[in-house]
């Protein structure tokens, strides 16, 4: 080659990667941008959540939009409207991703004031959405954001070196783009897969129509209800329900291929179906559940109308054999439970549950079926997405959490909670006010709540009427301050037997958090 041809090659060369090296931060721009969607279509698919970020901010757009252009939308591509809305997102995304690329590459400061801003967007769109949690929607927008700008970082930081080395930086840069678009289109698929998979599971359990139980719950009386705000409600509604397991993602349970199996020490093993279950004798009942980790006045625990067939009606019919001291309830991701099989005959509610305060069990409390014992901590009892129960001895098997330090053996303690005045409120001096929250001991029931303000004399409070001794009750107390400053409240409650909750504060781990629940509250002038 001579000299000038070799010239011409290389000035060829130099202007190849002198355009490449204009694209570049484009690319980087676009790539960042689809990286923060990708991570929303993960997230969603993964917590199995009811709607994504996308649909969220879809539906944000929707509702500021002006309606001519909703209605242009409507007209013009029907039922499909939302569909093209989010398409249309990740349009955006494409050409708003280039021109922060392109700025990036210049001041990078931009380019991560364009990904927070687009973070706050979805952060307003999920907060303001009744179908979103707001927690998962922020802890998904933050996310994308910085998902966003850590790939800007690299992208733009990969673009740099390869405009210092053109040949060798062009093809580092390329190789890094183009994984991150293989990431992006892995990360999508993965959650848009996870969503489909959740989406017709929730379809099955639409489909489910529940029977009437043959015992039908009678109404929690007028009288349990106090009717005061800020007390828990009797009931806690389905979607406010606490939830505790240890699964990433909700066990996906096919109705069809669903089985309950019961065996291990017993005389007539079995197998059923669902629609098997549903033909059995129903029973319906109030029962308080709470969790062992819950702490000293913590919101781990609810009341549930629950619809289910009688663990002993099962257990009756398998006939369980003598020595078989524990039950074992087996998830169909492999999560268990163990609790002594007499609790099943002493006459407490021990319930094989379908339905939940009138609907199926939600997806994220055990569809199709799981344990619901009155008296026992859920991690010794509540198995949700039930599939497998083995009846064995005591000594033969620890179930999930007792190799990991908690104890064999789960009874609810007695325990109480002040919901109102709220943690650090300001309560006026000389204005009648209300104490008030739960008290719950199931099975035992609560004969007594006392209140304490200022270590001074133990107050009785009013108690609400009980649904039944395996539900909280309600309790309030009239009070009327007439001293200024700080005070502490605190509350005890007494179990049916007359049996006071102890005083003792202990750690949840390896019983349950014990102690009596305080507030401080600031009394002041009005
Ligand atoms: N399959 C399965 N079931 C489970 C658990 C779990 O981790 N996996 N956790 C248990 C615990 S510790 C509690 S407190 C209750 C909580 O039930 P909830 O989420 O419906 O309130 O479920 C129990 N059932
Ligand atoms: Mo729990």
């Amino acid at each position: 080659m001579d000299s000038t041809t070799a010239d011409l090659v290389d000035a060829s060369t130099q202007a190849t990667s002198h355009r490449s090296a204009k694209l570049q931060p484009a690319i980087a721009g676009i790539l960042a941008a689809l990286s923060a969607l990708a991570t929303t279509e993960l997230i969603a698919g993964v917590s199995s959540a009811p709607t994504s970020l996308l649909s969220s901010v879809a539906s944000l757009l929707i509702r500021i939009m002006p309606p001519a252009i909703t209605e242009f939308g409507i007209n013009t591509f029907g039922t499909n409207d939302k569909a093209v809305l989010q398409g249309s997102i990740w349009l955006v995304a494409i050409l708003g991703g280039a021109v922060l690329g392109i700025a990036a590459a210049r001041w990078f400061w931009v380019g991560v004031l364009g990904f927070v801003g687009f973070g706050l967007l979805g952060m307003v769109a999920g907060a303001s959405d009744p179908l979103a949690t707001t927690s998962l929607a922020v802890i998904t927008a933050a996310a994308a954001g910085a998902v966003g700008i850590a790939i800007l970082a690299w992208l733009v930081g990969a673009a740099e070196s390869a405009a210092t080395s053109p040949d060798t930086g062009r093809r580092g840069f390329l190789g890094v783009a183009a994984g991150i678009a293989v990431g992006i289109v892995a990360t999508t698929s993965i959650g848009r897969a996870l969503l489909a998979r959740t989406r017709q599971m929730a379809a099955s359990r639409e489909e489910v129509i529940l029977p009437t139980a043959d015992v039908q719950a009678a109404a929690p009386p007028t009288g349990a209800s106090l009717g005061v705000d800020g007390i828990s409600p009797l009931i806690t509604p389905n979607d406010e329900f606490y939830r505790i397991d240890t699964a990433l993602t909700i066990p996906i349970v096919d109705l069809d291929s669903w089985r309950l199996r019961i065996h291990g020490m017993v005389d007539r093993p079995f197998e059923m179906t669902f629609d098997d279950l549903l033909a059995m004798p129903m029973v319906e009942e109030h029962i308080t559940i709470a969790c062992v980790s819950n702490r000293v006045g913590g919101d781990l625990i609810g009341t549930a109308k629950w619809l289910g067939v009688p663990l002993s009606e099962i257990l009756n019919r398998a006939g369980v054999q003598d020595g078989a001291t524990q039950i074992v309830g087996r998830s169909v991701d492999g999560f268990t439970v163990g609790f002594p099989t007499e609790t099943v005959f002493d006459g407490r509610q021990a319930l094989l549950a379908v339905g939940m305060n009138d609907e199926p069990l939600p997806l994220d409390h055990g569809f199709p079926a799981r344990f619901v014992v009155a008296g026992l901590y859920g991690y010794v009892s509540a198995t949700k997405w039930l599939s497998d129960i083995e009846l064995t001895t005591w000594d033969a098997f620890d179930a999930y959490w007792v190799p990991r330090g908690w104890d064999k053996e789960g009874p609810i303690l007695t325990s109480s909670r002040i919901d109102k005045p709220a943690n650090g409120a300001q309560v006026d001096l000389n204005v009648p006010t209300i104490i008030g929250g739960v008290a719950w001991a199931p099975t035992r029931g609560i004969s007594k709540v006392e209140v304490q303000i200022n270590e001074g004399a133990w107050l009785e409070a009013d108690m609400a009427e009980s649904i039944s001794d395996n539900t909280w009750v309600q309790w309030q107390l009239d009070w009327t301050p007439d001293t200024s400053g700080g005070q502490v409240i605190k509350v005890r409650a007494y179990d049916g037997d007359g049996v006071v909750q102890t005083d003792r504060v202990a750690p949840s781990k390896p019983g349950a958090a014990t102690g009596y629940h305080g507030r401080s509250i600031f009394i002041g002038e009005i």
